[in-house]
């Protein structure tokens, strides 16, 4: 089959059928059709020129370009092209050597429609945000996380004690930062059992629930190791690094399904999600790693350091709690620049199921980490309480000097 022989217009896909959205700029002297038709051969069944080895049955396998609407194209791939519950399978055949071809100037895989068979075949998230409210005990009101800073160099024991201080400030949740793992400064398993101990002190202190996020991003069999290490130390929940550890990790860690919430950090997905004309959107992501199973995604802010504009964070929030073939809705994760000026905008944005999450803006207040964490949760309870800031900051020390520092960022 030639490329031009993958569009069908007239087809109308099926519901087994997975779906793909993809944006395209061809290459020069090359026509749509023919560098959509490459897309759905190369992703499918065919290569570059007719085969002599194809048998009449391998035909209905073929992926059918059946809409293109400007740059715009869709695919329809018959759901026997892939292996159940198995990502790698799915991202290599969808969003592999397609990007490649020089057919093709750009290419960016937009959405993705997974039917219910194939996602299914995943464990999908175990806690979901019903499961993370339950853990932690909060309700009818966005949970607050700490990332500890700095993000690499303080040994074990000033780690645990950073995230003491974030504990005790208000602060629900502790996460390490995504590079941090097991480096010679700060050894994996004595960072989690400190930490873990200064968890339990901080709970009863504070009468609170508190949970601690250690990173297990790593190769998979120490990844898993290290897993079951927070499990046997009465940890309740790690994170992975889902981009840098890839979708093959990512399912080894849910499909192990020790009963540990999974938060997801997507460092590196600016490489796939950030140029407009190429890559892979964000919101695909977000909804391949529901189906795997995560818990807890990063998804931007719109308001702090990050580059997303509010209208992708609004549909990566919209892809974690829709209706999804029944798989529980994942807790979205607003964290990157933030501090306590933008939680009005942040409650507006994400309403009051997500994780607000903060480094700098925590233990970058002047009077240091405990205060920092106060201020944070101030910030929250004004808001729910629908006092401006400026008010509240009156009589709450804490917020007052966070304000006076970050007015202006
Ligand atoms: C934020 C931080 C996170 C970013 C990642 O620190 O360490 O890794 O949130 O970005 P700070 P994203 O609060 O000091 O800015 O959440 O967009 O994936
Ligand atoms: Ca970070």
């Amino acid at each position: 089959m030639r490329y031009i022989d993958f569009v069908d217009l007239k087809y109308r896909p099926s519901v087994d059928d997975v779906i793909c959205e993809f944006q395209i700029e061809e290459a020069a002297g090359i026509s749509l059709k023919e560098a959509a038709g490459g897309i759905a051969a190369e992703s499918s069944i065919g290569t570059w020129t007719q085969v002599t080895t194809e048998k009449s049955y391998v035909k209905e396998l073929g992926a059918k370009v059946f809409e293109i609407d400007g740059k715009r194209v869709k695919i329809a791939y018959p759901i026997r092209l892939f292996e159940l519950g198995n990502l790698p399978n799915l991202l290599s055949s969808v969003a592999g050597n397609v990007y490649g071809l020089k057919e093709l100037k750009h290419l960016r895989l937009e959405d993705i429609q997974i039917p219910s068979s194939l996602a299914k075949s995943f464990r999908g998230p175990r806690f979901g945000i019903e499961g993370v409210r339950k853990l932690v005990k909060v309700y009818g009101r966005p949970l607050l996380g700490a990332i500890i800073k700095p993000k690499l160099g303080l040994k074990a024991a000033d780690h645990a004690n950073v995230a003491y201080e974030s504990w005790v400030g208000g602060c629900d949740i502790v996460k390490d930062d995504e590079n941090l793992s097991s480096q010679d400064f700060n050894r994996f398993e004595t960072r989690v059992s400190e930490t873990l101990e200064k968890r339990d002190k901080a709970q009863e202190e504070v009468g609170e629930k508190k949970v601690y996020l250690p990173n297990v991003s790593a190769e998979t069999e120490d990844m898993l190791r290290r897993a079951e290490y927070v499990k046997d130390l009465g940890g309740e929940s790690v994170m992975i690094d889902v981009i840098t550890c890839g979708a093959s990790a990512l399912q080894s860690l849910r499909n192990r399904d020790l009963g540990l919430v999974i938060h997801a950090h997507r460092a590196g997905h600016g490489a796939l999600t950030r140029v407009e004309n190429h890559g892979i959107a964000m919101k695909v992501i977000a909804r391949l790693v529901r189906m795997v199973g995560v818990d807890q995604l990063h998804i931007g802010t719109a308001v702090g350091k990050m580059s997303e504009s509010q209208d992708e964070v609004l549909e990566n929030i919209k892809v974690l709690k829709e209706p999804f073939h029944g798989l529980k809705p994942v807790m979205p994760v607003a964290s990157g620049g933030l501090h306590p000026i933008l939680v009005p905008d942040l409650i507006k944005i994400f309403d009051k199921d997500f994780i607000i999450q903060a480094g700098g803006g925590i233990h970058g207040h002047p009077d240091g980490t405990i205060a920092g964490a106060t201020a944070m949760r101030q910030a929250i309870d004004a808001t729910l309480h629908g006092i401006s800031l400026i008010d509240y900051a009156n009589d709450h020390v804490e917020l007052k000097k966070a304000m006076s520092i970050w007015m202006t960022r």
